[in-house]
């Protein structure tokens, strides 16, 4: 098929130039270099072929135009990677993590993908399956051999050590504060305050551009609106709400509402007082959402003389959006937290909630064997496979047990 398109095929994994000629009328497209992968030892594991042209807009059409008629189509979304997948290449973790790599905007996502799409997590995750395999093949062996007490009672010694030691584990590697979700989705910082204090103003002042509508008018930002930053390398999603108050419209309220909410999910509230006006408090909802929150007196280009000191021993900045005073100071105080929050380290982290759904179920079910295990050998054997298969999940590791049991349960019993 390449032969027709570009004469003889390169050998395997050497750049080869090439005149590429569409196979209906011999007509000459473009020259390029033709990249040859031979499978299994390529990406995918089939055969691919790289062709590198000059990009412009008549070129790949017509050379599309040229695989076309040699039975080629477009690609899938995602269908590379889901080939790789399918033929044994990557697995689940691995997939996901050249997503994230390649929707990764900042540096440190960037750095935490790039980890996952070369496997950190598979091999992570792979290990505990075998952990898991092998207290199950021990616990076989304490089944098949209690008539003779010592073998047994040492196979069960050792397959509970095992099982002890993966359940900490998982349960360590889940109590991570959210590190690696935080980081994959970002930081979020929410700006609340009273209506006119200068949240929009200073939303826009941090994006460096027009994001939110800056009125004098009360009740003006009746939405939430958000920018994402890429504050020193970590990706920060800041808010601006509706300013919480009393009074209002319907409109209002609901915005209102929504800003209460989303401080509740918030990592960090920056909760923005004019500096010449009264210093409100903190609501209550939010002070107990479990953010942290910063108290930013805003407009102090105003403020002639003494400024207000930082009240219920709360850390206190004083900014200006207007002049941009003190934006620097609060940047780099929103890139620390974000920092100290979701640093990449080295430890592998959980990434997706995919994950964090099937490491809780495996979890669980390690610790239901080990309370199981003296009790019923029958159901503390099914409590590990179900350990195994969550983690399969994960993989995508295909349990064996698991396939045939779906096909055969299909099947009338006795056939
Ligand atoms: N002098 C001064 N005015 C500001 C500052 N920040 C905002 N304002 C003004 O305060 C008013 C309300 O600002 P806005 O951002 O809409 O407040 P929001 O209701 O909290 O979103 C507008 O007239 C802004 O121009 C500031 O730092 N200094
Ligand atoms: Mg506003």
């Amino acid at each position: 098929m390449l032969a027709r398109l570009a004469g003889d095929v390169p050998e395997p994994r050497s750049a080869a130039l090439r005149t590429i000629r569409h196979p209906a009328t011999g007509q000459e497209i473009d020259r390029g270099i033709i990249l040859f992968f031979a499978g299994p030892s390529s990406f995918t594991g089939e055969d691919v072929v790289e062709i590198l042209l000059h990009g412009g807009r008549a070129v790949v059409a017509s050379v599309l135009d040229a695989l076309s008629t040699l039975q080629c189509r477009l690609a899938e979304p995602g269908e590379f990677a889901r080939r790789a997948f399918e033929n044994g290449k990557i697995d689940l973790t691995e997939a996901e993590g050249i997503a994230d790599l390649i929707d990764a905007e900042t540096e440190a996502q960037r750095v935490q993908a790039v980890a996952q799409a070369g496997g950190v997590l598979h091999r992570l995750y792979d290990g505990w399956r075998n952990d898991v395999l092998d207290a199950m093949a021990l616990t076989e062996a304490a089944i098949d051999f209690s008539d003779e007490a010592d073998v047994a009672a040492d196979a069960s010694a050792r397959a509970r050590e095992i099982v002890v030691a993966l359940a900490d584990a998982v349960a360590a590697h889940l109590k991570d504060g959210r590190r690696g979700e935080i980081l994959r989705d970002g930081f979020r910082v929410v700006l609340a305050g009273a209506p006119n204090v200068g949240k929009s103003s200073l939303l826009n002042a941090l994006a460096r551009r027009d994001a939110a509508i800056v009125s004098s008018e009360a009740g003006t930002t009746r939405d939430v609106i958000e920018v994402r930053l890429d504050l020193e390398g970590f990706p920060v999603i800041v808010s601006d709400t509706a300013g919480i108050r009393e009074a209002g419209g319907d409109i209002e309220r609901e915005g209102i509402r929504r800003a209460i909410e989303r401080g509740r999910e918030a990592d960090l509230v920056l909760w923005v007082r004019d500096a010449t006006g009264a210093a409100d408090e903190v609501p209550r909802e939010l002070r107990e959402a479990g953010a942290a929150i910063i108290l930013v007196e805003n407009k102090v280009d105003l403020v002639a003389g003494e400024m207000r000191a930082g009240a219920e021993g709360a850390e206190t900045l004083h900014v200006s959006a207007a002049s941009g005073a003190g934006l620097g100071g609060l940047v780099a105080r929103i890139a620390m937290l974000a920092r100290e929050r979701i640093a990449p380290n080295d430890s592998p982290v959980l990434t997706q909630a995919r994950h964090r759904e099937a490491l809780e179920d495996c979890e669980r079910c390690l610790r239901d064997h080990l309370g199981q295990r003296l009790l019923d050998a029958e159901l503390a054997a099914e409590d590990l496979r179900r350990a195994s298969r969550a983690l399969g999940r994960i993989t995508g590791a295909v349990d064996p047990e698991e396939v045939l049991g779906r096909i055969f349960s299909r099947f009338c019993i006795g056939k």
